[in-house]
């Protein structure tokens, strides 16, 4: 670390944070924070000023750790692993900070003097969301999971000044709302003063008198670190997620234009440096949008490759340039997916113009160096950069690009002639198109990584037989398997303790809070009627905290002895939420044609759907619209509601699903098979004990062995009956179910309301949407063949006194 004097540190031991298990030290050390660590007046100590003296308390304790862990891996020198991110999703700290520490009692105890809880405590934190998805949660549990391993980790991001938006829910659908994370602030990132590094854009090539070349001119912003340290669970391990901030000099401040009234171009480049990290995914359909995606990615590489680089050569003071050939054997970039990918070329030129390398030494060490990870085949989501915009914001990594493109084809033909016919498909960059000529981000990751990984058995097999095929041919071990997971102590042990404390009880260790495997200890119990009831208590006791939020987040009362059916994710037509929608359209349906006698069979059952759809995505938009208007008919209609009630979860976020997610019964993970990646919420809903309706796609049929095919009600088509069924659809060769035409009709008579959903329902037939009518086999044929759904009922049946419900 620039700067640091990790000796004069050893010798003045800073003065220690409050001791654990005092409470009363505790108490002291909030106090002094409230006073000592002033945001408000001193008068007021509500629950908000609690949380924030409590965290800067809890900050004292990860400080220490964070400190000697640093020292720690300083001294011993280890391999260390970058983990490369534009998302993170850490959600809300206090309560998982606390629990890692071992500290979560004391603290209560501490809090209880000045008459607090310390849930009530809890919920006053913003969500840190600084990520969108599965690959933003993915990044934080990583991170959890190497602190907990006391892995040498750090994890690179960006410090977005508005998190993912929040969703409101109007009459006209979702709403979208800044998130305003740093509000007040945060009080677990510390800023850096001492670490800070320049980051070019645009400027031009300088071809130096001995022929090497240099990046110069165009503006330069300052890369300003934020670290939020990452404590492991049971170990002194703290770890850093060190989030950049871009920031312009006193330099670029013109005074003389400020004070000729010109206020707005006297701090032009502070408003540019604003603008990088104002939020994650600014929307890419102008020009400049995309320039600003551009610059956001280079800032977050060129910043973290320069603090690896000055790491490396600080940890060994004799490391000289001749060293650089250790590089790889301490310096592993993980890139998650391709987000970073100009860490290849910023790396190559940092090794090459600024640490005077030649160029097979520099590739050399990038490729031992870089490994990629891919979290999507969707097509419209594989990065390609327009060429002229590269060139104009990054000409020396265009030059790199070239050449690494220029090499490879080279190499294919010299080396492997059969594949010559296949490298227009396999070369970085794309010219096909001479007005709009790409740089192709996946296939710069293929070709310049050592290895790549798919986040799950199937999607690693559909890289190696479908998208990344060719390359497998010339580098037949470079692909892996890597199938996600989840850290079992926020998604188990602190989101659902009541579960948590059964477990513990009946296995009698706590051990499994860091190996899962020590789960199948309660195989032996499985038919015990104790545990059963011990189980179904449990479940009850989530399931009123989560109609409790129900309630207040939407108005509408669920009952908590209904089935609670969900599905939470990001809404995307690939995820088919509007089958599930387009489900309880004709549950509704069939329950308005029941007899009273009928009804009194059907078990209730309460669907509840969440997930925000990018700003741009009209139909995601028109899906979360129809939910909305399908519960606010069914859940007022006095002969239904009793059965049945459907709600949309607004603003799902970590804190949400830490609610949600223990109180599931059954959760839904429907995607088209062969689409989702992986899928990371199927673990923590299986790991709460709820039973997953879902296709053969992604870790789902890691799942299903796992918990036997008795325990999973399998759907749908298999990934490789896709592109046949599609090709039968176009062919006018199927019809679909008379299930799905019936809940269409229904929504199209308008018993919804008056929105026109001609434009959704249409992309399930003719020839619109993704350019095929249902793109996506939301319309299936009824299928012939058994289910499991008599088995399903049965195992839903035993912990929670349901009966599956007898319609649909
Ligand atoms: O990554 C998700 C996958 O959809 C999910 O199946 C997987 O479990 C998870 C973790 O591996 N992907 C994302 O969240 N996001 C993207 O794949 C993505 C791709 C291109 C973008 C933005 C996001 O421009």
């Amino acid at each position: 670390m620039p700067g640091s004097n990790c000796a004069a540190a050893d010798k003045v031991k800073p003065a220690a944070s409050p001791a654990a298990d005092k409470p009363a030290e505790i108490a002291g050390n909030i106090s002094y924070h409230a006073q000592y660590s002033p945001h408000f007046s001193p008068l007021a100590f509500g629950p908000e000023e609690a949380f924030y003296a409590t965290a800067e308390s809890v900050r004292d304790h990860l400080i220490e750790r964070w400190n000697d862990t640093y020292v720690h891996f300083h001294k011993t020198d280890p391999k260390q692993t970058y983990y490369l991110s534009m998302e993170y999703l850490q959600g809300r700290a206090l309560t998982n900070a606390v629990g890692n520490l071992g500290i979560t009692g004391a603290y209560a105890e501490a809090v209880k003097k000045f008459g607090y809880e310390l849930e009530a405590l809890v919920g006053q934190e913003k969500d840190a969301a600084l990520g969108n998805g599965g690959l933003g949660r993915l990044a934080s549990c990583f991170l959890d999971s190497m602190a907990t391993l006391n892995l040498p980790a750090w994890g690179y991001g960006l410090r977005y000044r508005y998190g993912l938006f929040k969703q409101r829910i109007t009459k006209e659908g979702q709403e979208e709302i800044a998130e305003d994370w740093l509000d007040k602030f945060s009080p677990w990132e510390i800023p850096r003063h001492d670490v800070v590094f320049p980051v070019r854009f645009f400027g031009h090539v300088e071809i130096l008198p001995d022929g090497s070349r240099k990046w110069v001119g165009g503006e330069v912003l300052k890369a300003l670190a934020y670290d939020v340290p990452i404590p492991g669970y049971k170990t002194k391990n703290a770890i850093s997620l060190r989030l950049w901030e871009a920031k312009a000099t006193a330099e670029d401040f013109n005074l003389f234009q400020f004070n000729d009234g010109q206020y707005e171009s006297s701090a032009q480049l502070h408003a540019r440096a604003e603008q990088i990290c104002a939020v994650l995914y600014p929307g890419d359909a102008t020009e400049e949008g995309k320039l600003l995606r551009l610059k956001q990615q280079f800032f977050l590489c060129s910043a973290s490759l320069q603090d690896m680089i000055a790491r490396f050569k600080e940890r060994k003071a004799d490391r000289v340039s001749g060293k650089w050939s250790e590089f790889p054997s301490k310096v592993a970039v993980q890139l998650n997916d391709t987000h970073p990918t100009l860490a290849i070329p910023e790396l190559m030129r940092l090794l090459m113009d600024e640490e005077g390398l030649g160029w097979d030494e520099a590739w050399d060490i990038t490729y031992r160096t870089v490994s990629y990870t891919n979290h999507t085949v969707l097509p419209e989501a594989l990065e390609k950069w327009s060429q002229i915009v590269m060139r104009k914001l990054l000409p020396r990594h265009m030059e790199i690009i070239e050449e690494i493109d220029k090499r490879f084809r080279e190499m294919v033909i010299s080396k492997h002639k059969e594949m010559e016919g296949k490298i227009d498909s396999m070369k970085v960059l794309d010219g096909s198109n001479p007005q709009k000529p790409v740089v192709r981000m996946a296939n710069l990751c293929v070709v310049s990584s050592h290895t790549v990984n798919g986040v799950a058995e199937l999607h690693s097999n559909i890289l190696k037989q479908e998208l990344f095929a060719d390359y497998v041919s010339i580098w037949p071990n470079k692909f892996q398997n890597k199938t996600n997971g989840i850290t079992p102590r926020r998604w188990l042990k602190f989101c659902n303790p009541e579960l948590s404390e059964i477990i513990t009880k009946w296995i009698k260790t706590d051990q499994w809070t860091s190996d899962l495997d020590l789960l199948t200890g309660l195989r032996k119990f499985a038919d015990d009627e104790k545990l059963h009831a011990e189980w179904a208590a449990a479940k009850l006791a989530c399931k009123k905290r989560l109609a409790k939020h129900v309630l207040d987040a939407t108005g509408v009362t669920i009952d908590p002895t209904s089935l609670f059916d969900i599905q939470i994710k990001r809404i995307h037509e690939y995820k088919r939420q509007l089958l599930n929608i387009l489900g309880a359209v004709y549950r509704y349906k069939k329950l308005k044609e029941m007899s009273a006698e009928e009804k009194q069979k059907v078990t209730p059952r309460t669907v509840m759907i969440g997930g925000k759809a990018f700003a741009t995505y009209t139909n995601a938009k028109r899906i979360v619209k129809l939910v909305n208007d399908v519960g606010a008919v069914v859940n007022n209609d006095p002969e239904v509601n009793k059965y049945l009630k459907v709600v949309f979860i607004p603003n799902y976020n970590v804190s949400v699903a830490e609610v949600l997610i223990p109180g599931s019964e059954l959760s839904q993970h429907i995607s088209t098979a062969g689409m989702e990646a992986s899928g990371t919420s199927n673990m923590k809903f299986s790991l709460n004990g709820c039973v997953i309706i879902g296709t053969l796609d992604g870790a789902n049929v890691e799942i299903r062995e796992e918990v036997g095919e008795d325990n999973f009600f399998l759907f749908g088509a298999k990934a490789d009956q896709v592109a046949g069924l599609r090709k039968d659809r176009e062919n006018g060769l199927f019809k679909p179910d008379p299930r799905f035409e019936e809940a269409k009709q229904l929504i199209r008579s308008g018993a919804f309301g008056s929105y026109n959903y001609e434009p959704l329902l249409d992309s399930l037939e003719g020839n619109s949407g993704f350019g095929r009518g249902d793109y996506f086999l939301v319309g299936m044929p009824r299928r012939s063949g058994t289910s499991s759904l008599a088995l399903l009922r049965e195992r839903i049946g035993r912990c929670s006194q349901h009966q599956m419900p007898s319609v649909g």
